[in-house]
């Protein structure tokens, strides 16, 4: 590894043999990652799903236990606190896998404040994500049947007569399996087997990678949004119910913030630059206004320019037309698009 970032207080790998290396490579290859500070927040008991429910704004109502569901965890103001991927993993319990905060301080918050019973823990489980185009052929090699396995479905898979709970997803745009790792021996076997069966595809250990994320249109809690910011300006609508019957902290503001209309909104932004780094948002100015904020940005090697994620009035959003913004202090050729980036 030649850097860490940090991730639900763990280690979380940011790059191997460079950004673009890596991201080439994931692009046509396989590669395993550790991505374990994806924690597990696990909501168990009689009121677990009506928990569950509380906290997110995507109706969970009709969740199936094969499924995984991208779901916002908004607060009473209907802002993000997390962005994870939820599981219902058994009739009275469901994982939370979660974005950068402390998700689990904020369920246990709700269920004492509501007096809900409910047991929220962190379990001993950690996630080996399979990404890029040849992870289905390794994955196959073995996992028996594991081909069949549709998008964002989850099923248990045997090895070494330990079952796994594998999904089709990850955080990437290439492809790719999360296997929820329960067992920690067992595990590591499985990580050695996959690198040993893999050599002739390429495989070898890889991380999210910016690049390749940023490109692909894929969010980062922490870094593109934060608890300032509600699902209905960062594009999240989908993922945001109005459905009646359903009952979740914050939703009269966000049917408010709907139906007048988001005043800023997140957009992709195209800039003549060859390289572009972001430690913090930087303010973005057309002429002497100030229209947003750049939240995420990289070299893209694809595009041949840089490609930033930004939160920007609506009033001045005027996407694909050739732009002269001020990013930090100096002037760029630059152009607003949606998201995901297409070439
Ligand atoms: N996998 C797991 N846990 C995670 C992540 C993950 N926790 C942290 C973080 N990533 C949560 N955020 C996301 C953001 C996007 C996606 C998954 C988790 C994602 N989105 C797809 C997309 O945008 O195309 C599909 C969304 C959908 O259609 O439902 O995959 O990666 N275990």
């Amino acid at each position: 590894v030649q850097s860490y970032t940090v991730y639900n207080h763990m280690l979380l790998p940011a790059s191997f043999k460079g950004i673009e290396e890596d991201s080439r490579h994931l692009k046509n290859n396989v590669q395993l990652w550790d991505v374990s500070g994806e924690r597990q927040v696990q909501i168990h008991g009689p009121d677990a799903a009506k928990l569950t429910q509380l906290i997110t704004c995507r109706d969970l109502s009709e969740a199936k236990d094969y499924l995984c569901y991208y779901a916002p965890i908004i607060d009473d103001k209907g802002k993000i606190i997390n962005d994870p991927l939820i599981m219902k993993v058994g009739e009275k319990t469901w994982w939370l896998s979660i974005a950068d905060t402390d998700v689990l301080l904020y369920a246990k918050g709700i269920a004492i404040g509501m007096n809900l019973d409910v047991e929220i823990t962190e379990p001993n489980v950690n996630i080996l994500a399979v990404q890029g185009p040849k992870s289905f052929e390794l994955m196959s090699r073995v996992f028996k049947d594991i081909d069949k396995l549709k998008f964002f479905n989850f099923k248990r898979f045997d090895f070494q007569n330990h079952k796994f709970l594998i999904a089709r997803s990850g955080w990437s745009k290439q492809g790719g399996f999360e296997i929820y790792v329960d067992h920690d021996e067992i595990g590591v076997q499985l990580y050695d087997q996959l690198l040993s069966d893999g050599k002739d595809l390429g495989a070898r250990p890889g991380c999210p990678n910016l690049i390749e994320r940023i490109e692909s249109g894929l969010l980062s809690y922490g870094n593109d949004m934060d608890m300032n910011d509600t699902p209905l300006e960062c594009g999240l609508d989908a993922f945001v119910s109005f459905n009646p019957d359903i009952e979740y902290l914050g939703k009269e503001v966000l049917k408010k913030q709907q139906q007048q209309g988001v005043s800023r909104s997140l957009v992709g932004i195209m800039m003549d630059l060859k390289e572009i780094s972001v430690t913090q948002y930087l303010p973005i100015l057309n002429g002497q206004n100030k229209i947003g904020t750049l939240r995420s940005a990289c070299y893209s090697p694809d595009f041949g320019k840089c490609l930033g994620i930004a939160m920007v009035d609506k009033a001045h959003q005027t996407l694909d037309q050739d732009l002269k913004l001020q990013i930090n202090g100096i002037e760029i050729s630059a152009k607003m698009t949606n998201l995901p980036f297409t070439k």
